[in-house]
């Protein structure tokens, strides 16, 4: 029934861009202007900036590209091109101050719900429109994500809080589980708001292997570090080892020593680093050491998702470890509910296979290069994936406690530099099922 369609795909993008519109509202209303405005990090935007290219590029897709409607402020599209202006740039930009760039983003919205109540989503238009709809919210939450990183990043008491997941129960099992070899579907062509680079759905074959059933965690890390992890390179890439001996790495991002333990600062609270919580804010290098160190290494994209989605009884790929429902709460730490670890060590778990944690908690590093899938095409714009392929760029999987359930799914990718840290970044090892 297509009324029926329309008014779901209706409901789902009124839904969803609601939601993101109150975490971009708290995300920006819980310090003070002069901290919208600073610039807390070379390697982030201004948080206004961020506030306005969301406004930005909702207007350009949904009023500008789907309802045709004239630019509203042509003379800012510039600034808030990402392309334009790198981020240690945007601080000097004339940027709209805070109040300014709350209404524009707010009137865009405003103009948005009104057409998505007139939008008739109908024919091809119901794919085209619905998309720009998903594309939007999921862009909204992406910065949301951006916007918590320069939170931790901020100097200063704490301004953002959450409570904190209820205690985890000791994991008890084995630490890694096999994935027998084969052929398994990687990628989506039937996902409605799968990005470009997710698609389209193919065969991969993957040898058996075995893989952890969580995220490597602190205690495990920090193993690791004591080992002389950091002073050793054998462990190490050359680009990995001229990188931390370059800039002073010995451990992750906002950990400090205090005498015999470790401290973080989490969102501007120093905290005694949580043993069992999964290792946060390591860049790929790192992950990769300590794969080596641990006589493994990282899973390979394929692996990561074969060993998210594959179900062997149905031979086929399921849209999430625990099947094919969007997340809920039961399923997965997602959506800055919490901002950390989940405490159920099952969250986001694959249950079949005893594969825990895949969904939400922490992004995963993978050993994959950002690549296109075979029959790739680029849409709607190059600039959202395409522009990235190559082997500049690594792949991380999964999302992280930080992450929307709308940005989020069993064929998400999502890449950064192999340098990068301050993203909520973890990984899991994996081995070849051949090896010793
Ligand atoms: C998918 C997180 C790499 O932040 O560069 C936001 C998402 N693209 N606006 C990014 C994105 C355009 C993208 N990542
Ligand atoms: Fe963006």
């Amino acid at each position: 029934d297509p009324a029926h369609d329309a008014d779901t795909l209706r409901e789902r993008a009124l839904t969803t861009l609601t939601t993101a519109r109150a975490r971009t509202t708290l995300l920006t209303s819980c310090v003070e202007d002069p901290d919208l405005t600073a610039q807390h990090s070379p390697l982030m935007s201004p948080l206004v900036w961020d506030l306005a290219h969301i406004g930005n590029q909702e207007e350009q897709w949904l009023l500008r590209t789907v309802a045709g409607r004239e630019a509203m402020r042509p003379e800012i599209d510039g600034i808030y091109d990402a392309f334009e202006h790198p981020r240690a740039a945007r601080p000097t930009l004339p940027l709209l101050p805070p109040t300014e760039a709350r209404h524009y983003a707010s009137e865009v919205r405003g103009r948005v719900l009104d057409l998505l109540e007139s939008t008739a989503f109908h024919g091809t238009r119901l794919t085209e429109a619905a998309f720009a709809f998903g594309m939007i919210a999921q862009h909204e939450q992406q910065h949301d994500e951006t916007m918590l990183i320069t939170h931790q990043l901020r100097k200063g008491p704490q301004a953002l809080t959450a409570p904190d997941p209820e205690p985890a129960p000791l994991l008890t099992g084995p630490s890694e589980v096999l994935v027998p070899g084969g052929p398994f579907t990687m990628g989506t062509s039937t996902e409605p708001w799968a990005l470009d680079n997710e698609r389209p759905a193919h065969r991969r074959e993957v040898p058996p292997f075995y893989i952890d059933t969580t995220p490597v965690t602190n205690a495990a890390y920090k193993a690791f570090i004591e080992d002389g992890g950091y002073d050793d390179d054998r462990w190490w890439t050359p680009e990995g080892w001229a990188h931390i001996r370059g800039n002073s790495i010995h451990a992750p991002l906002f950990w400090r020593r205090d005498g015999k333990q470790w401290l973080r600062r989490r969102f501007g609270v120093t905290e005694v680093v949580p043993p069992d919580e999964p290792v946060l804010h390591v860049c790929w290098y790192e992950a990769d050491a300590y794969a080596r160190w641990a006589g493994r290494r990282l899973p390979t994209e394929a692996e990561w998702e074969k060993a998210a989605r594959h179900d062997p009884a149905g031979n086929r790929s399921m849209r999430y470890p625990w099947g094919d429902d969007d997340p809920g709460p039961e399923h997965a730490n997602l959506g800055q509910r919490h901002l950390r670890r989940a405490g159920r060590q099952l969250s986001g778990g694959r249950i079949s296979l005893g594969v825990r944690q895949l969904i939400g908690d922490v992004w995963e590093w993978t050993a994959s290069d950002f690549l296109p899938y075979p029959g790739f095409q680029a849409f709607p714009y190059k600039e959202y994936s395409e522009v990235f392929f190559g082997p500049e760029y690594k792949v991380l999987r999964g999302g992280a406690f930080a992450v929307d359930a709308v940005a989020c799914r069993g064929t998400f990718r999502n890449w950064d530099y192999p340098i990068r840290r301050q993203i909520f970044s973890g990984f899991r090892t994996a081995r070849s099922a051949g090896d010793a």
